[in-house]
């Protein structure tokens, strides 16, 4: 049975986790990640003969280094490279829940936006025009109310074609002006051929130019390990086994 890992990021409080229970049949709850081991859930749900192994992320409002949480979800997103990530996003506040979206979507090409509580923004009046949504940002897009298990369906159907590669999403490329440009330009070559193209470089280029120390040591830490396998343990993300169904 093909098996596929599909992680969930999202600002907190968009329903990750009940989308995620929908799915596994699990009873997950969140809140769990002080210290630098980061204890997060797994669980696996099978539809129509594969298999999904999903990974309930702790939700962030970005991906930089400003909290074991944000550091957790970005490193499973990189370094652990999941075959889709699906990016849960509160349709009542699109508008600051789209920055971490845009975050991943600079990560990863292999992603489905996912905007939840629909079954919300409709009492509220708010209309989403999807079909802009996904011309702009150049990824799917689907819209769900995980309480309601609605257009669950629909989500899981292109998570399993962006993660077997039959839909390969293209991402809009977010461009920071002239002298950014011009450094990421500088960097991205470097960055290549320090870490190969396992990594997003134009990502860590980005990364990098922000100063951001805690992805720096990641990398470190990573390339090390790889160089050195017998090394210590210390600092990996550890994730919660829970039963399948
Ligand atoms: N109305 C409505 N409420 C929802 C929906 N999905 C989730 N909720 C509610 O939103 C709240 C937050 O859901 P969680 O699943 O805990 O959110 P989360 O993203 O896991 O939150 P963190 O773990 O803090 O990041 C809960 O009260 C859910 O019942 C939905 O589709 N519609
Ligand atoms: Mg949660």
């Amino acid at each position: 049975m093909n098996t596929y890992t599909v992680a969930l990021a999202g600002n907190p409080n968009t329903g990750k986790s009940t989308l995620f229970n929908s799915l596994t049949g699990m009873r997950q709850h969140t809140g769990n990640w002080a210290g630098k081991t980061v204890l997060t859930a797994e669980g696996d749900c099978v539809r129509g003969g594969t298999r999904f192994r999903l990974v309930d992320l702790p939700g962030t409002y970005s991906l930089y280094s400003n909290s074991a949480d944000e550091e957790a979800a970005r490193d499973y997103i990189i370094f652990e490279n999941p075959d889709c990530a699906i990016v849960v996003l509160d349709a009542t506040s699109l508008e600051r829940n789209l920055n971490l979206a845009l975050q991943v979507l600079e990560m990863t090409s292999r992603v489905v936006v996912c905007i939840n509580l629909i079954d919300e923004a409709e009492k509220l009046g708010i209309r989403i025009d999807l079909q802009t949504f996904r011309q702009r940002l150049g990824v799917p897009v689907v819209a769900i109310s995980a309480r309601h298990n609605r257009g669950v369906d629909a989500l899981m159907e292109l998570v399993e074609q962006v993660a077997s590669g039959q839909l390969a999403p293209h991402p809009t490329v977010l461009t920071y002006g002239d002298e950014i440009e011009h450094k990421i330009g500088e960097l991205e070559p470097l960055v290549r051929s320090a870490l190969g193209t396992r990594y997003p470089t134009r990502w860590v280029a980005l990364r990098l130019l922000d100063g951001d120390e805690g992805l720096l040591a990641s990398l470190k830490k990573r390339l090390h390990d790889r160089a050195m396998p017998q090394s210590g343990k210390e600092g990996e993300i550890r994730y919660e086994r829970t039963a399948c169904h």
